[in-house]
């Protein structure tokens, strides 16, 4: 259940829903931008191809991942961190995109973060059945930053939680176009997504994209 204080509230940037002190989900807010969207995720998969990382205890991770920016989260058997360079080619992460830099820095400022320059575009890729289990963000240095997600493709649950792990968590729907920014209190709070039911998307098909944008400093 979500708690929508402003049902009403439209200014043409989307549908604004509290998650909490921190949290917002902005309804819509990418659809504007979403052909050049995507049309880049494909640029940057074509130079940055998406693989199933290894978390630090040896599982394959069921997300598919890969990264554009200055930095770029990667795990392996060693841990989790950032890394400039693409570990599978040896070369440093395509850019970020002029489109994502503008829809990150104007979904941080609609929640109340001005001046929000991400180094860092973790670009995840889901199909049915695909889960992200419960985590903190807490590999980047400055969590006076917020963290801004934009869901595209088939409607997956994202799992909200709290500071602690055994909080209970919310459930929220998040469907295409969706940003959710997440920063100040909730920064560190508990996170994760339910598996992806099978759906299909107009543009994406059987597909769930999610770009987290960070300022890993
Ligand atoms: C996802 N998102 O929605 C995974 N983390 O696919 C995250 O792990 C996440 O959406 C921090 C803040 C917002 C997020
Ligand atoms: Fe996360």
């Amino acid at each position: 259940m979500t708690l929508d204080l402003f049902p009403d509230h439209d200014d043409g940037a989307g549908r604004r829903e509290e998650l909490a002190p921190g949290a917002v989900v902005l309804r819509g807010l990418a659809l504007p931008q979403q052909a050049e969207i995507l049309a880049a995720v494909d640029d940057i998969t074509s130079r940055a191809p998406l693989r199933h990382l290894t978390t630090p205890g040896g599982f394959r991770m069921s997300v598919a991942m890969t990264n554009c920016g200055a930095r770029g989260w990667v795990s392996d058997r060693r841990g989790y961190r950032y890394d400039a360079l693409d570990p599978e080619s040896g070369r440093p992460w395509p850019p970020i995109p002029e489109v994502f830099l503008e829809l990150a820095a104007n979904a941080a400022s609609e929640a109340g973060f001005e001046g929000f320059a991400p180094d860092a575009c973790l670009i995840n890729h889901y199909e049915p059945g695909t889960r992200l289990s419960l985590h903190q963000d807490k590999d980047e240095r400055d969590y006076s930053q917020p963290i801004v997600s934009v869901s595209l493709g088939i409607p997956a649950v994202f799992l909200f939680g709290g500071l602690k792990r055994e909080d209970r968590c919310l459930r929220v729907p998040l469907g295409h176009g969706d940003v959710v920014v997440w920063g100040g209190p909730a920064r560190l709070r508990f996170h994760g997504v339910m598996p992806l039911k099978a759906a299909s998307h107009p543009g994406l098909g059987m597909r769930r994209v999610n770009l987290t944008f960070r300022k890993v400093g």
